[in-house]
């Protein structure tokens, strides 16, 4: 414990009137833009006995989210829709401040607390039943905000999935070259140039006009679906930090690139990354099982490839923040961007050769759903 963090989160505890002793505290190290801590403080159980209660702690990265409060009405509007048509449910309950605020923004940064839930989490799994799970929990998320108009969200990170504006910002640092890191990445960044127009479908089609627009939840990692520490059945999905307007592609796509990768996003060994067939078939039988009867023909069709879309788009991300030094996403050593960026290529290659497959898989299933 850092004597220093641990006064600190304690100061942040009291400004959002967290009641008995602050106890202890842990760095929950899963994400990759806000910090998160489990905080713990001693309570009566109510028969003078002493308990502990757990409570998350957020330190809201302000590079990542430049509006904040915005962010956080986003969020109480959709927790408050989800609490309002199933009021029984487990949901997130965000802690008030003596002014009513569920935030604090102070020097050192943007703070929020919310309920901690007692959970497993799974950053890559092998258990199938697990995967199917996930699908169903995110397919859950999409259809209880299906009656939720997408325009009463505001755009926290404006053009998030707007892959085209991704590589167009990816072009003009590259060509600026301000860390002098363009050279080293040559092979990487002319990959992703060749398939730029194959990774803009879906951008170019939500400009058409050709796709419903959805509140989504635009994170959709296996890891934001907490699991029952026992049964292992889907709980909640929680960071819904990004939660916006969006096309159920990029939920849908942003899942599989991040669980059905055989190796971690950030894995060197990319003669071992690639898209495992037996996890994409279970997510999207979880997924659909939830969506199939609401999703446009379109849409359907959309599914398999913005798998890849979404790889190409976060391979552009990570490339984007190697080149200006990782001012984005954290990093362990200097060249994580850049080993993250020849991961996802090395997935979104492999989704090529499986595309064909993926389709059938998608298509199947959706048919099997809606009869
Ligand atoms: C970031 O911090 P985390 O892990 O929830 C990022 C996602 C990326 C992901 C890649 C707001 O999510 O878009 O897919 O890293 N979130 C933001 O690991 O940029
Ligand atoms: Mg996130």
């Amino acid at each position: 414990m850092n004597p220093q963090e641990a006064r600190r989160l304690q100061q942040v505890g009291v400004a959002f009137k967290l009641e008995g002793p602050f106890f202890s505290y842990e760095e929950i190290n899963q994400g990759n833009v806000n910090h998160t801590y489990k905080v713990n403080y001693v309570r009566d159980d109510g028969t003078g006995m002493a308990t502990i209660k757990p409570f998350l702690m957020q330190k809201v990265n302000l590079y990542a989210f430049k509006n904040p409060i915005q962010l956080m009405e986003n969020i109480d509007r959709v927790t408050e829709h989800i609490r309002k048509k199933r009021p029984d449910g487990l949901n997130l309950h965000f802690h008030h401040t003596a002014d009513r605020k569920t935030y604090i923004m102070e020097s050192d940064g943007f703070w929020r607390v919310c309920n901690y839930v007692p959970s497993v989490t799974f950053d890559s799994v092998d258990d199938i039943g697990i995967v199917r799970s996930a699908g169903e929990a995110f397919g859950d998320f999409q259809m209880v905000l299906s009656d939720f108009d997408p325009t009463q969200l505001h755009y926290t990170i404006p053009d998030f999935h707007n892959t085209r504006k991704r590589y167009e910002t990816l072009i003009a640092d590259l060509e600026k070259d301000p860390c002098a890191k363009a050279a080293e990445a040559r092979a990487e960044a002319e990959w992703l140039l060749s398939v730029m127009e194959k990774a803009c479908s879906l951008t170019d089609m939500q400009a058409r006009g050709e796709l419903p627009l959805r509140v989504t939840h635009n994170d959709t990692k296996i890891n934001n679906v907490l699991f029952d520490e026992e049964t292992h059945a889907p709980l909640l999905v929680i960071d819904l930090d990004t939660v916006m307007p969006g096309l159920v592609g990029h939920d849908f796509g942003d899942a599989i690139r991040f669980a059905a990768n055989f190796t971690e996003e950030d894995s060197p060994d990319t003669e071992k990354t690639g898209l495992d067939l037996n996890v994409f078939w279970a997510f999207a039988e979880g997924f659909l099982s939830k969506t199939a009867t609401v999703l446009t023909e379109r849409e359907i069709e959309t599914l398999a490839p913005s798998c890849f879309v979404l790889a190409c788009e976060l391979a552009v991300r990570f490339l984007d923040d190697y080149i200006l030094g990782s001012p984005y996403f954290k990093t362990n050593y200097p060249e994580h961007n850049l080993v993250r960026t020849r991961c996802q290529i090395a997935l979104a290659k492999d989704m090529l050769r499986k595309m064909d497959a993926m389709d059938a898989i998608v298509r199947a299933s959706a048919a099997k759903y809606r009869a």
